[in-house]
C-alpha cells in the first residue's frame, strides 16, 4: 500500500451493452497495468459476492424472464415464488443495484487513496441505462439517476463502442435476463442520454489486441493525471 500523501489510484470504468468485450478488456487491462508497475484491482457491478445485496440481484438476473415483447422481457417475473428476488418490482431492482454500488463506496475510494487503481466492469450508467430503457411508468432518466447521485464518479468511462450489426454478429447471448437483441438496442440507445464528460469512445469491434492497446493509451492518461492531483468528484451532483 502506499503510504499517506502517495498518489492516489485512478477509477477506470467500463461501460457498454452486453457481448461488448468489457470483461476481456478489463482483466487485460488490470494485467498490462499490473505488468507496468501500476497496482490495479479488477472490480465488477453488479458486485454478486462480496455485498448483502448481491445474492438477491444474482438471484434476480438468473430467474427465466417472461417470454414476450422487448419490454415485457426485461420486467420482473410476475409468478415468482414470495420472498423470491425474481419477482422484484423494476424499481425495487434499482435500488439493490444502487445500494449494491453503495455498499462498496467507502471501500471504493479507500483503495483509491491508498494508490490502487481500479479497473471497474460496469457502473451507475449501466444501472440508469438498463432501467430507464424498460421504459416503466414513473422510472425516467431523472428518478433512475437520483439515488446513485454522490457516488464516486470514474476518471475516466471506456465507452465500448459496437454497432448494432457487430453485436448481433457476436450473438451468444447467455440465459440471463436482458440478454436479448431487442433489449438491448433499447439499452444502447439509453446510455446515450447518461454519457457525460469522462466518456472516451473505445471502437470495441475491432480485434482483441488493438482495443486493448487503445484502452491501455486512455488508461495510462487517467493514472497519470490522478498522479497529478486530479481530484475524486462526485457523481451526478
Ligand atoms: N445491470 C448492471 C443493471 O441492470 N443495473 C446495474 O446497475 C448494473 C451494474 O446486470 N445485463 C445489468 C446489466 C447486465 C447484468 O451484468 C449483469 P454483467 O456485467 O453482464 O454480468
Ligand atoms: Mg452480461
Amino acid at each position: 500500500p502506499a503510504m499517506a500523501g502517495a498518489p492516489r489510484g485512478a477509477f477506470i470504468l467500463f461501460e457498454g451493452v452486453d457481448r461488448s468485450g468489457k470483461s476481456t478488456q478489463a482483466a487485460r487491462l488490470v494485467e498490462a497495468l499490473k505488468a507496468q508497475g501500476t497496482p490495479a484491482e479488477l472490480w465488477r457491478f453488479p458486485d454478486r459476492k462480496g455485498t448483502v445485496t448481491g445474492k438477491a440481484i444474482d438471484d434476480y438476473l438468473s430467474a427465466p424472464a417472461p417470454a414476450a415483447a422487448a419490454g415485457a422481457a426485461a420486467s420482473a417475473g410476475a409468478n415468482a415464488a414470495p420472498g423470491s428476488a425474481a419477482g422484484l418490482s423494476d424499481q425495487a431492482i434499482h435500488l439493490l443495484f444502487s445500494a449494491n454500488r453503495w455498499e462498496k463506496s467507502a471501500a471504493l475510494v479507500d483503495a483509491l487513496r491508498r494508490g490502487v487503481t481500479l479497473v471497474v466492469d460496469r457502473y451507475a450508467y449501466s444501472g440508469a441505462a438498463y432501467t430507464s430503457a424498460k421504459r416503466t411508468p414513473g422510472c425516467g432518466l431523472a428518478w433512475c439517476k437520483a439515488p446513485d447521485a454522490g457516488l464516486p464518479a470514474p476518471d475516466v468511462t471506456l465507452w465500448m463502442a459496437l454497432p448494432p450489426e457487430a453485436a448481433a454478429a457476436r450473438g451468444g447471448f447467455g440465459q440471463e435476463r436482458y440478454e436479448n437483441a431487442a433489449f438491448q438496442e433499447q439499452v444502447r440507445a439509453a446510455f446515450a442520454s447518461v454519457r457525460d464528460a469522462s466518456w472516451v469512445d473505445v471502437d470495441a469491434s475491432k480485434g482483441v489486441d488493438e482495443v486493448a492497446a487503445e484502452v491501455l493509451r486512455e488508461a495510462v492518461d487517467a493514472v497519470r493525471r490522478c498522479r497529478e492531483g486530479q481530484p475524486i468528484l462526485a457523481l451526478w451532483d
